[in-house]
């Protein structure tokens, strides 16, 4: 999967790209830039600035240097024209939203979504009078018969927190562009390395760099990645003015300091999460498994030609439903019971009572997954450890 965007290899752009240690002294690291605001060398130089009239640095909450240099790597890696890091993939959203909607606008969103993200287009922004409509995207036809000319966004993860529902990118970005809505994707499950929405059509791809770009469990972090007219736009509109959920200057640095192993860590997520999901569709006790490296998964062939691997997330029913669930999480002991994902740790948790609680249980039947579905972000530990734990907790329900 070439990024036709750079010169040099994703490796090499993801460990260098936007940064030059002779710019900074000779470190090899960027300098994590501590200040909340910046010195204008006379009061004009403020104004320009203000006005838009003149580049220079503000105001922590709308630049900083050190989240600059993470901002222009997202933004190659990404093969989109521009970047901003937020503090949380939640910032990301809604600075987007915020942003580019008002009263009496629609959004078309795609059937499962992160829980936090459903909670926010179902319960929170209608009251602001915008409406969200949940269809099917794996069905593209029927967002073409769902766009009206008041959508002005349609969002899509793929594949779709919980339950890996893979959506043709390339498909539904043609049925956007015709009535001039704008496709958002979230490629937090993907990361750039995987798959790369902007090449595909889609105007906007969110991040909650949280996962694996930060890859290490230790930070908050999310990411706009689209047309540098539009993220001017979330910068001093979203961010500036609306959210005010700016990255700190750390936390910028260890995104960057993550992205240097992304594609190492990636490759070995992909082919553990591959090996695991054959062992544990074989074993007696999963009724069903959700990943699009299988045959069985209904998106397979599709995910193989829009994906570069198939990434490093599971969900799976159990025969028992939700007790067995329950059961299987208390039984594992290797793995770590937490929610979030793209950590070196191996984490399960359990949808319908955690990440999406803000659905009620007749809302996930009608959005495609069920109370018993629990998933596994797999993590960097060996295979073999891992399926021992994995499979020798589902012996032990059998018993
Ligand atoms: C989780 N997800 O465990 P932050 N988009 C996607 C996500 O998975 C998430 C966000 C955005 C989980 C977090 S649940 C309380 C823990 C696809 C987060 C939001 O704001 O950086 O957490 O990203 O599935």
């Amino acid at each position: 999967m070439p990024n036709r965007m750079l010169s040099q290899g994703f490796s090499t752009h993801a460990i260098h790209y936007g940064y030059n240690p002779l710019d900074y002294h000779g470190a090899l690291n960027p300098p994590v830039f501590l200040t909340s605001t910046y010195a204008f060398d006379r009061s004009h130089t403020g104004s320009e600035r203000f006005a838009g009239a003149a580049e220079g640095y503000i105001y922590g909450r709308v630049g900083n240097p050190t989240t600059s240099i993470l901002e222009s790597r997202l933004a190659a890696l990404e093969e989109g024209e521009a970047a901003l890091a937020t503090s949380s993939g939640m910032g990301a959203l809604t600075a987007v939203i915020w942003t580019l909607l008002k009263v009496g606008d629609e959004i078309i969103a795609d059937k499962t979504l992160y829980g936090c993200t459903f909670g926010l287009l179902h319960h929170q922004i209608e009251r602001f009078g915008i409406v969200t409509r949940f269809v099917d995207l794996t069905q593209p036809t029927e967002l073409a018969a769902a766009l009206t000319p008041k959508t002005r966004l349609v969002i899509t993860e793929t594949p779709s927190n919980p339950n890996m529902r893979v959506v043709d990118i390339a498909a539904i970005a043609d049925l956007c562009h015709r009535t001039g809505a704008l496709l958002l994707v979230d490629n937090t499950y993907c990361t750039p390395y995987l798959q790369r929405p902007i090449t595909l059509g889609a105007d906007i791809v969110v991040h909650s760099a949280t996962k694996y770009l930060g890859g290490h469990g230790d930070l908050l972090a999310g990411a706009i990645i689209a047309r540098k007219e539009h993220v001017e736009q979330f910068r001093f509109t979203g961010i500036k003015e609306m959210n005010g959920a700016c990255i700190s200057a750390f936390d910028s640095f260890l995104v960057l300091r993550g992205l240097k192993t992304l594609t190492l860590r990636m490759d070995r997520h992909c082919e553990t999460a591959m090996k695991l999901a054959h062992d544990l569709e074989a074993h007696p006790g999963i009724e069903h498994i959700y990943y699009p490296g299988l045959d069985s998964h209904p998106q397979n062939r599709l995910a193989g030609r829009q994906m570069r691997a198939f990434g490093g997330m599971i969900a799976m029913e159990l025969h028992g439903g939700l007790a067995a669930g329950r059961l299987f999480m208390d039984a594992v002991q290797l793995a770590t019971r937490a929610v979030s994902l793209g950590d070196a740790e191996t984490l399960v948790q359990h949808p319908a009572s955690m990440t999406h609680a803000t659905y009620t249980s007749e809302e996930r039947i009608q959005h495609g997954f069920t109370d018993g579905l629990i998933r596994l972000s797999v993590g960097l530990e060996d295979y073999d450890d891992l399926r021992t734990d994995l499979i020798g907790a589902l012996d032990q329900l059998a018993r």
